[in-house]
């Protein structure tokens, strides 16, 4: 691996696992003082320790792994080492996030930002926190606008060939990211600072809340992509086996692209000021987005089979007998795909408008994210560090840092299962979400929902213990002896031929999901200046 790539790699990778054990600290102490177990000195209190949370595992921990993991894979396919030019993007990339990064981070422990990480309006933030948020946008465009430069120069120097599937997803990925960050850049730039200022008085709230929100569901998919783009490309490699069809992942991502953008209504069904008109159509285009994880689902359960019986594997589920379980490389993602299974279905649930009215805003949600981004990924984004961290300083995993790694995996589920379980279960039972410790007085139903915080605490603890042994897993990965460690990249079962040409056309795809968003947003918009927004007392603007 080219030692220049490498240094800015690891640098993403380790600042990711930093953020990691702060937001980890934070997430436990947050789940201590919210089940009156315990108050804390200097008067931090649990909305402070929330917001750090959220934003260090959510925002950052993502953010640095996925722009790390997606330059190691462009530099291997797509050239051998980045362009110079694009080495220096992705540094001044790193630079800008960590500066804005750092800068949001402060003003949270300083008690001036404890606004949540979705920091919803009327909640106001210190401006600082959001000219750091507005960095950190900033920083990964640049790292974004590298990766599509190093993308380009492939496609120059291979006329007429078909890119590299890795390359072609993290290009998408990126792409996703930035047509996203564009809701966000403008809610924090037009609308959060100037108010922060002072230099407005007032907010439109629920124009902020949609600007949000049409960054904040493909957020989550940009989590998920870089998840995906292991199970399709480099879990087949670790089985000893071919990737069932490039045709297919590739329009999965594209389906992913063009539907994950125009759904962000699917978050504020129970809000006033969105006509229940476009809230269907955004349900339904929800409803769409399902289909390219489905697609993803029937593709790995194909690649799988299909691997399984070349290796003499019969019967229904023979395949599975076949697969390296004592692999952690392995074992770690396909838990976080067996988990996707049933977190899928609770998104399904969330998207479905009646069960969104008993859900929203309960601790279900809470459930629900902790299943998709903190054990799908989490856990496959852990399954990665353990080949990646040994291909880039040239070391190889010793057999002791593999157990530790099935442990670490299982301590995860099993807290998992104890803190998300509880929080599914309560939810339904009515229990808030993003709530300080309170009985209610002693109302009977908050003493019935007093059992499953329990649970949820302990799922905590152990989670919290899981975490400490990633951690101490990353150190033992940088000190394994050196070697020859291979970048896991595999190949498809169909000659290139077979990949439909119009699947890279990216000017069409582009210009399909600008239309989409278009459609989407454009009238609920102009809805929002109108008199609904200003002639209501209800839907004023604050
Ligand atoms: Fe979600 C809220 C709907 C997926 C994350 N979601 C959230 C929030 C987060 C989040 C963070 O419609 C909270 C935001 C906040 O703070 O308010 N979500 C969906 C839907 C999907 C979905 C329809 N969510 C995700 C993913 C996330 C994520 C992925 C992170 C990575 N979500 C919602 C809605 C809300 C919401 C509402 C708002 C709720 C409210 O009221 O506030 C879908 O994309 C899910 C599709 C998934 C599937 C599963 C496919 C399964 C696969 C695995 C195959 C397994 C194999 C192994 C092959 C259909 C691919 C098999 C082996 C064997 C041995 C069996």
């Amino acid at each position: 691996f080219d030692r220049k790539d490498g240094a800015l790699v690891m640098a993403h990778i380790l600042f990711a696992f930093f953020a990691l054990l702060l937001g980890g600290i934070a997430g436990l102490l947050q789940s201590l003082v919210r089940g009156g177990n315990m108050t804390l000195p200097g008067g931090i209190g649990y909305y402070q320790l929330l917001t750090a949370h959220g934003v260090l595992m959510a925002l950052v921990f993502t953010t640095y792994f996925i722009i790390g993991f997606l330059y190691s894979g462009a530099s291997i396919t797509l050239g051998g080492h980045l362009l110079p030019r694009v080495n220096r993007l992705g540094w001044a990339g790193y630079g800008l996030m960590t500066v804005g990064g750092l800068l949001a981070l402060a003003m949270i422990l300083l008690n001036k930002a404890s606004v949540l990480y979705t920091f919803y309006a009327p909640l106001k933030a210190s401006p600082y926190f959001y000219i750091g948020l507005a960095l950190v946008v900033i920083g990964s465009w640049l790292s974004g606008f590298g990766l599509f430069y190093q993308y380009r120069y492939w496609k120059r120097t291979h006329q007429g060939k078909l890119s590299p599937l890795f390359g072609f997803m993290a290009v998408c990925t990126m792409l996703l990211w930035q047509i996203a960050t564009i809701g966000v850049a403008i809610e924090v730039v037009v609308q959060l600072i100037p108010w922060s200022f002072g230099w407005t008085e007032r907010i439109n709230i629920m124009l902020s809340r949609t600007l949000f929100w049409y960054f904040g569901h493909p957020l989550v998919y940009f989590w998920l992509l870089p998840a995906y783009m292991c199970w399709y490309v480099i879990i087949p490699k670790l089985i000893g086996g071919k990737i069932y069809s490039d045709g297919l992942a590739r329009l999965s991502f594209i389906l992913l692209l063009m539907f994950s953008i125009p759904v962000g209504f699917h978050h504020q069904l129970m809000e006033p000021g969105i006509s229940p008109l476009w809230k269907y159509i955004q349900v339904v285009l929800t409803f769409m987005v399902v289909v390219p994880s489905l697609m993803t689902a029937f593709s790995l359960f194909a690649m799988f089979e299909t691997n399984g019986r070349a290796k003499g594997a019969k019967g229904l589920f023979g395949w599975l007998k076949v697969l390296p379980w004592s692999d952690v490389r392995f074992f770690a993602p396909f838990v976080g795909m067996l988990t996707f299974i049933p977190a899928g279905a609770g998104g399904i649930v969330n998207a479905s408008n009646q069960m969104n009215e008993v859900v929203h805003n309960t601790l279900w949600v809470t459930g629900h994210f902790h299943l998709t981004v903190a054990t799908s990924v989490a856990l496959t984004f852990f399954g990665i560090t353990y080949w990646l961290i040994p291909v880039i300083t040239q070391r190889v995993m010793t057999p002791r840092v593999n157990k530790l790694g099935m442990l670490q995996t299982v301590i995860w589920c099993v807290g998992m299962f104890f803190m998300s379980g509880s929080m599914h279960a309560v939810g339904l039972l009515g229990s808030p979400r993003r709530t300080a410790y309170t009985t209610y007085g002693d109302h009977p139903d908050a003493v019935l929902w007093m059992p499953y915080h329990v649970a949820m605490a302990i799922g905590g603890i152990v989670l919290f213990l899981g975490l400490l042994l990633m951690i101490y897993n990353v150190i033992a990965l940088l000190r394994c002896p050196k070697g020859v460690t291979e970048y896991p990249l595999g190949e498809t079962m169909e000659p290139e031929e077979a990949t439909p040409r119009y699947l890279e056309r990216w000017g069409m795809w582009i210009a399909l999901t600008v239309v989409l968003i278009m459609f989407a947003y454009t009238i609920p918009v102009m809805d929002m200046f109108g008199p609904m927004q200003t002639g209501s007392p209800g839907y004023k603007t604050w």
